[in-house]
């Protein structure tokens, strides 16, 4: 039994597509809390995170000095969802954040870090989210959760919730990776950073590289999963934002998640870039529900 706490992050200010605000209640509006509990979890719904700005509408035209859309917005978000994050894992339930763009995991990982100082991540999307101010082709944070948590960039949003990098190079894993930029693809390279790319979970399958990236990070002290629907194939998941042929199929993700629920590791996750306003009748939605359930221990027999 997971004492489990949802927490909504319905922040759009990381990219400029609208209804990615809208993920979390879509989520919840498949019975995301009612099917963990049948799991027999203890699931709290903490509502959704605000910080001081309206996130539907953002001002997607705002740029900083730097080119980064929306930061002071961003960093606003960070701030908030960190202190909620501590605050479940303060009482010892595991924050289950629902998005949201993926910027989110700058506060979700910032206040997890409080509490795990050498945390280990899965990051499972088909973007590396690694870029940084100088690397960045569009400015958009939810490519750069990974870059500030690591350390890199503007010091105000490395400094979010307690100072410093978050994150070891070493401790984090790449999963379903095929759409990377060419600063990216330098600084996974440079730095070391394990990756499985598409090819490779082609290659191996998805619960092979799930056990090997278990097998990496099993001396950190927790595990944060950082799932991002975009990894998932676009044939069978429309509702999200960049969309990338080539991507993982539902039934290989539950097979991969049924080995990663097995670990007692894993201290806390986020479920990301689920839009509502671009799926097909909430399907995008549904099976992030399912998806979850994977994640809390849900097998077929
Ligand atoms: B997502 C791109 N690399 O930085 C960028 O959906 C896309 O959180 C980022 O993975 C995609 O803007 C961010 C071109
Ligand atoms: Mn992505
Ligand atoms: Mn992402
Ligand atoms: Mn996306």
């Amino acid at each position: 039994m997971v004492k489990i706490d949802i927490i909504g992050a319905p922040t759009a200010f990381g990219q400029p597509k609208l209804g990615v605000s809208l993920g979390p209640d879509a989520v919840r509006l498949c019975g995301l809390k009612e099917h963990l509990s049948q799991l027999g979890h203890d699931v709290a719904d903490k509502g959704n995170v605000y910080g001081k700005y309206r996130a539907e509408y953002g001002n997607h035209s705002e740029r900083n000095e730097e080119g980064l859309m929306n930061f002071n917005q961003v960093k606003d978000f960070s701030e908030a969802l960190a202190a909620s994050v501590e605050g479940s894992l303060d009482n010892n339930r595991f924050p289950f954040i629902v998005g949201g763009d993926h910027s989110l995991s700058i506060g979700s990982v910032s206040g997890v870090t409080k509490k795990y100082n050498n945390l280990g991540v899965l990051w499972i999307d088909a973007h590396g989210d690694i870029n940084n101010s100088d690397t960045s082709p569009t400015g958009n944070i939810h490519g750069m959760p990974l870059g500030v948590l690591l350390g890199e960039g503007s010091r105000s949003l490395v400094d979010i919730h307690h100072e410093g990098a978050k994150l070891k190079h070493e401790n984090i894993v790449l999963i379903g990776v095929r759409d990377l930029d060419t600063g990216e693809k330098a600084y996974i390279k440079e730095h070391g950073i394990k990756c499985y790319t598409m090819s490779d979970v082609r290659r191996l399958g998805l619960d092979v590289v799930i056990t090997k990236a278990l097998k990496h990070l099993q001396d950190c002290d927790g595990i944060h999963l950082s799932l991002d629907v975009d990894s998932l194939d676009p044939l069978e998941i429309k509702g999200t934002g960049t969309k990338v042929d080539g991507g993982i199929f539902l039934s290989e993700m539950l097979l991969g998640l049924n080995i990663l629920s097995k670990t007692e590791l894993l201290v806390s996750a986020d479920l990301v870039e689920v839009n509502p306003l671009i799926d097909n009748c909430n399907e995008t939605a549904e099976k992030a529900v399912v998806i979850s359930e994977y994640i809390f221990g849900q097998s077929q027999i």
